[in-house]
């Protein structure tokens, strides 16, 4: 039997044909079930699918959050189909988002697809979004786009049981090099949803600017976010814009993560006040990418305070659990201050009610109880420097992957990508995605990973369509590694999975890296 004909008979069992016309060479059949990046936990496919019409109703606990995620969906669904696909609590069939009691996880779900409808069930409201992505994965691509499309809005039949392999799904975005605003920020933010990330790790500060504004030290921003590399004219976020940022990424269940790196990565702050500097001369403000060559005062009190202030600040404005302190690349500061460093500002980010995350150059001094480390290291990276943080991690430090020859984004994929870094060599898909977190650092138990994150360094990037671009394919991976059971990873298997994701960044306006070793559809651009 041919693929097409198979399909139509699909399809005619399903009895959609009055469901409306597609246009000649539009798929009529659903998607396979397992069709889904990050791949979920266990799918069992079989019966006939559920199909979307316009006499849909979404039907919701009544709940907020349930009503929330439901009319997030219906925004969704609402421009590509043009129905109405009103919520309402009453009823079965259609659409249903459950909120119950079960053995789902924090972020956990169950997808349940039939003729009569699609049901996704968790135990938390985070989990029943992440179901709505799914859900979203297995509609056609279409669903997407933001004007009417022809359909037919086919589900495959079956079950999903789906829940994370690790707790920690992160992404970061390095807005000091380059300033993103807001809307920027959001839309990466909805970017990273749809592949279940769960952590937005903000690195607000580094040499070439400060971007969040701090009432007790106000030239932080005014001035030393007042450029960025290129000498171009930065900018920051007020206390407001943060907000916004923080609330949005939680409406799409994001934890913001954010960073004032120090000791070095420090000279927008050196910049904007002199007494920071252990000469009391503040330097220039610095527009270049060179790395290593600020530092923090360390014997300085006013250090200290500055930093009380800062963390102060910016955990009050935080409801997520971290703030990370950066603690990378401290070449201007000799250990021992380094280590002292590190004992003062721990406790100060305690203080204020958060839990440190450091670059892993913090196990080379004390990391604090229940600090976690942020593995950048390379394959290649010395033994002993891996074995510190295998020894931290033994002592109880948690570790966050982020491995930069695999989940940097901001590596170039080949030496002819025109955008991006090339320090820990080219990263191609394959190579971004074929690891193993849970057996990657050689000593560190696995218990200790919290899970991966990556980062997105923007040196060489300045617009969406560069973070769109450089995050492309490869940022799905990531989240594939964080997300899905070890058992199911498989290069062959997943790069089908994740060609098959092209059409819905078209219909999203996402470019992406064309990557050959992917079997891109030959309909996509
Ligand atoms: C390094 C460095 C950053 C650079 C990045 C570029 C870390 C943790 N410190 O990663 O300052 O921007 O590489 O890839």
């Amino acid at each position: 039997m041919t693929r097409a004909l198979g399909s139509l008979l699909l399809v005619a069992a399903a009895g959609v044909f009055a469901g409306g016309a597609a246009p000649a060479g539009q798929a009529r059949a659903a998607a396979p079930l397992g069709q889904v990046v990050p791949a979920p936990a266990s799918v069992r496919a079989g019966g006939a699918p559920y199909h979307l019409t316009r006499d849909t109703r979404i039907r919701v606990d009544d709940s907020r959050a349930a009503v929330r995620i439901g009319e997030y969906l219906a925004g969704i669904l609402r421009p590509s189909t043009g129905y109405r696909l009103p919520l309402t609590t009453h009823g079965q069939a259609g659409i249903q988002l459950r909120l119950t009691k079960g053995a789902y996880g924090a972020e956990g779900y169950r997808l349940d697809s039939g003729s009569n409808g699609v049901t996704i069930t968790a135990r938390e409201p985070a989990g029943l979004f992440h179901g709505v992505q799914t859900l979203r994965q297995l509609l056609p691509a279409t669903v997407e786009k933001d004007t009417v499309q022809p359909g037919p809005w086919l589900v495959a039949a079956g079950t999903i049981q789906d829940s994370p392999r690790y707790a920690y799904r992160g992404a970061m975005l390095d807005v000091a090099r380059h300033f993103f605003t807001v809307a920027q920020v959001k839309r990466y933010i909805d970017e990273l949803a749809l592949y279940k990330i769960n952590e937005l790790h903000l690195h607000l500060s580094d040499d070439q600017g400060w971007r969040i504004a701090v009432d007790s030290w106000p030239r932080l921003a005014t001035y030393g976010g007042s450029t960025q590399v290129g000498g171009g004219k930065g900018g920051y976020y007020t206390k407001a814009d943060y907000q916004e940022i923080v609330r949005y990424a939680a409406s799409r269940y994001l934890e913001v993560v954010p960073e004032v790196d120090m000791p070095g990565h420090t000279n927008a702050a050196l910049a904007s006040y002199a007494e920071l500097n252990c000469n009391g001369v503040a330097p220039p403000l610095y527009t270049g990418t060179n790395v290593g060559f600020s530092s923090l005062c360390v014997p300085k009190e006013v250090t200290y305070r500055f930093l009380d202030d800062v963390v102060r600040e910016l955990a009050a404005l935080t409801p997520g659990r971290y703030l990370h302190i950066g603690g990378d690349e401290a070449h201007s500061t000799s250990h021992d201050d380094y280590v002292k460093f590190m004992d003062r500002v721990q406790p100060i980010v305690a203080k204020y009610g958060k839990t440190v995350i450091g670059w892993h150059q913090l196990t080379s001094a004390t990391p604090a109880k229940g600090a976690l480390a942020q593995y950048w290291g390379l394959d290649s990276t010395s033994a002993a420097e891996k074995a510190q943080v295998a020894k931290a991690a033994q002592n109880g430090t948690g570790l966050i992957l982020s491995p930069a020859d695999r989940i940097y984004l901001d590596m170039k994929y080949t030496k002819d990508t025109p955008l991006g870094l090339s320090w820990a060599g080219y990263v191609e898909v394959r190579r971004a995605y074929d690891w193993n977190p849970g057996a990657y650092l050689p000593g560190a138990p696995a218990s200790a990973v919290r899970g991966v994150e990556a980062p997105l360094w923007s040196e060489t990037l300045s617009t969406s369509a560069h973070i769109d671009y450089m995050a492309f394919p490869r940022l799905p991976g990531a989240a594939e590694l964080g997300w899905s059971p070890a058992a199911t990873h498989d290069w062959d298997t997943y790069k089908v999975r994740l060609a098959a994701q092209a059409p819905r960044w078209d219909a999203l306006g996402i470019g992406y890296y064309r990557s050959p070793q992917v079997p891109w559809p030959s309909s996509t651009r």
